[in-house]
């Protein structure tokens, strides 16, 4: 039995000379390289070009949505809005192999996962644009999805929550997919939900969007550690780091991953390696502190030209099928624009109707209020 020794230090266990007790490895997954060439074969079922044309379609679409969404909130019709340029193949990636059973807990960076899943781009806007219905998505297999969160890492216990009642039914082949930002690592709910996760062996799958950037702070000045994916290790399970502008590794990571969950065989931590290409949001300038050659290096890597590339060689993509999907993109976009835009907003009290499953008593008053300010009957 180890006892503390003079000056607090812990001794080593009696009759030992402090033989290694334990050893950790992270591995790390990448197929596709910046030239759109392989460094590793990837599983054969990705190589199906539907569904890789699938993915560039869905990544472009993106990429031009957060460029519309920008122009909206500079004309002042949106709030403010976190963009997901450059981080397209991790969202895509990892919401292609999920089930209609399965359950996503997004985080608000999570438009690119959302998209994927079933969400309308005009719910994405809308939420965005104040209206919490947004986040009440209408996809029929999205309704046990989780809504937007905006405090960091709360999505994390929450998902270790619906992994934990998904154990506790004995429900099978079913499994709880959620994504946390490199700066949500830092908070206690993250370090609680690993735990959580490796005691009660549940069927969860975190995927980290390490984009090198929480707000201003880089990751270096976030963490000591050498990888995010290594804090797995203290959870007691499995942590990967993934190239997270190559679609074929994330997307093979999070499959396996969740295979893994759905068949009982528990947690799995993924580090997702890519770059904010944008700002924090739509109201924050990177320009004052991002680097400019740090900028340029990941520009170089970013994962839809690389995908781009790959089509191209393969003769699945040319001009003028990219012609035909940035039109159909275009369309798609407009179309939602405009449904949000149109959307009546939302009665004041509104604000009340969705925080709570049952409104406290003491808060009835003030909705009252805001109902008689609103029609101009009461006297506040
Ligand atoms: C609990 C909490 N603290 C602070 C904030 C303010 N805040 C919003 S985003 C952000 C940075 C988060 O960075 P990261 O986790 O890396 O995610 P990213 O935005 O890069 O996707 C901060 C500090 C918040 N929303 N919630
Ligand atoms: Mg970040």
């Amino acid at each position: 039995m180890a006892t503390a020794a003079r000056g607090g230090r812990k001794a080593r266990p009696a009759g030992t000379g402090g033989e290694l007790v334990a050893r950790f490895e992270v591995r790390y997954l990448r197929f596709l390289d910046e030239r759109g060439e392989w460094v590793a074969e990837p599983p054969a079922e990705l190589l199906d070009p539907e569904l890789q044309l699938r993915n560039y379609r869905d990544m472009l679409l993106l990429r031009r949505f957060d460029h519309k969404v920008l122009m909206l909130h500079r004309t002042g019709r949106m709030g403010t809005y976190p963009g997901t340029m450059g981080q397209e193949a991790v969202g895509v990636g990892m919401a292609r192999p999920l089930t209609e059973r399965d359950v996503l807990v997004p985080y608000y960076r999570s438009a690119t996962d959302l998209y994927v899943r079933g969400a309308a781009l005009h719910e994405i806007l809308l939420y965005w644009m104040g209206d919490e219905r947004g986040s009440d998505f209408k996809a029929p297999h999205m309704k046990h999805d989780f809504p937007i969160p905006i405090c960091i890492g709360s999505q994390l216990p929450q998902a270790a929550g619906v992994a934990t009642a998904i154990k506790l039914r004995g429900e099978q082949g079913r499994a709880v997919l959620t994504a946390v930002g490199d700066g949500g690592t830092s908070q206690g709910d993250f370090y609680e939900t690993l735990n959580v996760a490796g005691a009660w062996n549940l069927p969860l799958v975190i995927v980290i969007n390490n984009n090198r950037w929480a707000l201003t702070e880089p990751t270096c000045a976030q963490t000591a550690c050498q990888t995010l994916a290594q804090k797995a290790v203290a959870g007691g399970f499995e942590g990967i780091q993934v190239d997270g502008n190559d679609i074929f590794a994330v997307q093979a990571a999070v499959a396996a991953a969740l295979d893994k969950a759905r068949r009982g065989q528990g947690p799995t931590l993924i580090e997702a390696l890519t770059y904010r290409l944008c700002a924090h949001t739509t109201i924050d300038n990177a320009a004052r502190y991002v680097p400019k050659e740090e900028l340029e290096a990941a520009n170089a890597a970013e994962p839809l030209v690389r995908l781009r590339r790959w089509l191209q060689n393969q003769g699945i993509l040319d001009d003028r099928l990219e012609a035909k999907l940035e039109n159909e993109i275009k369309d798609e976009i407009e179309q939602e624009v405009e449904l949000a835009l149109n959307t009546p907003l939302p009665p004041p009290e509104a604000m009340f109707d969705y925080l709570y499953a049952e409104l406290p008593e003491k808060l009835w008053p003030q909705r009252a209020e805001v109902i008689a300010r609103e029609r101009g009957t009461g006297d506040a």
